[in-house]
């Protein structure tokens, strides 16, 4: 009998609530950005990065732009983790060649105490907007990934101002000022938890929390300013959008992540190519884990690359990614040629 109700669950959904797929989905960290020409052109015309993250129609675009080129599974918004800080009202800026920039944080207990009446929600209406915008064009064998930082790595940007320099007053703080430092996780966590019950009342349909620098941390402070915040988001999301998959994205944080992925309630694990598979239960879904300079180089070494990546994970349920960003440099070619050959894989 014919099946007229078409039933078609995207892929990437299929993978998150634990499938096994024939065909392995995909989707790039950073796919959306400046190794894309067409990328370069609207972020010109729309000013300052912040300017186009704050512009629904521009922002839109920028999110649908790679996907229209190398048809991905999932558009990720495009935005940016220290959005939460903006939304606290700190001073951002993005400067050109150098990143993203903040007044360091005064970590007194009255500073953060008057910090934490700050945080609007308004400020971050123009990205739900653009959540919106992008489910409405986006096909529906596509999903929206919605995102934010661990309230660890906003931290980071927070207290030390600036990246490139290995945060080193943010590990001092996670040193001496403890107590200041957990006040501080708590109101990110608050305004985390906020921020992506918006982004999926807009209309994300999974929700990924990028901790890039979780692997500075001791074990301890490991427990206590990545696992333990990651584990009250995924549960305050659990209680209000109990449908919704939450991917964590623990970043170098070599064997510590097993411990994230037995204790935080995430239901995949994006890897980096440094994290062994050993021990992760084979039932646990997985993203990842191409090293983005194989991408850059292209040739074959990346098809060798991602054969042996797709060859890793082809006993559990996975979803193809790279270990970090895509590079700024990477010929949009050897994108194109990562499309072609994960889509050409069957398991
Ligand atoms: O055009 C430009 O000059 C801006 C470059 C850029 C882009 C394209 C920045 C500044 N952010 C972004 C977009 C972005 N950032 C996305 C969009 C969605 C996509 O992936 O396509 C996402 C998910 C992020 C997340 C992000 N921002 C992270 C976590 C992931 C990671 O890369 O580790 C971090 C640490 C940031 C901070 C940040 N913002 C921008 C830069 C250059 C950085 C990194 C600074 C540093 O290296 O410390």
């Amino acid at each position: 009998m014919q099946n007229t109700k078409q039933n078609i669950q995207p892929l990437m959904l299929d993978v998150l609530q634990g499938k096994q797929t024939n065909r392995v989905p995909f989707w790039l960290m950073r796919q959306a950005g400046r190794y894309l020409p067409e990328y370069r052109a609207l972020r010109t015309r729309a000013g300052s990065f912040l300017d186009l993250c704050l512009n629904p129609s521009f922002a839109a675009e920028v999110t649908l732009q790679p996907l229209q080129r190398f048809d991905m599974d999932a558009a990720i918004l495009f935005s940016d983790i220290l959005v939460i800080p903006y939304g606290f009202g700190e001073n951002l800026a993005y400067v050109e060649g150098e990143g993203p920039k903040l007044d360091p944080l005064n970590l007194d207990p009255s500073n953060l105490h008057a910090l934490s009446d700050r945080f609007d929600l308004k400020r971050l209406a123009p990205i739900c907007e653009t959540v919106a915008r992008v489910r409405q064009d986006l096909s529906k064998d596509k999903i929206l990934i919605g995102f934010a930082g661990g309230p660890w790595t906003v931290a980071c940007y927070m207290i030390d101002g600036r990246g490139g320099t290995g945060f080193p007053l943010s590990l001092a703080a996670s040193q001496n000022k403890a107590f200041e430092l957990d006040l501080l996780i708590d109101l990110l966590t608050q305004a985390s938890i906020e921020y992506l019950r918006a982004q999926v009342d807009a209309g994300a349909q999974a929700l990924q929390i990028f901790d890039s620098w979780s692997g500075l941390l001791s074990p301890d402070g490991f427990q206590r300013w990545v696992i333990a915040p990651t584990k009250r988001i995924t549960a305050a999301l659990k209680q209000s959008h109990p449908h919704i998959p939450i991917i964590g994205f623990p970043r170098l944080s070599g064997p510590l992540y097993l411990d994230y992925a037995n204790q935080t309630g995430v239901c995949a694990l994006s890897l980096d190519h440094t994290t062994p598979l050993n021990d992760l239960p084979p039932s646990t879904v997985v993203q990842g884990d191409l090293d983005p300079q194989i991408l850059l180089k292209g040739g074959a070494e990346l098809d060798q690359a991602v054969q042996a990546c797709l060859e890793k994970f082809k006993d559990r349920p996975h979803i193809f990614n790279l270990s970090h960003g895509v590079i700024k440099e990477t010929p949009p070619d050897h994108v194109a040629r990562l499309s072609k050959l994960i889509k050409d894989y069957r398991r």
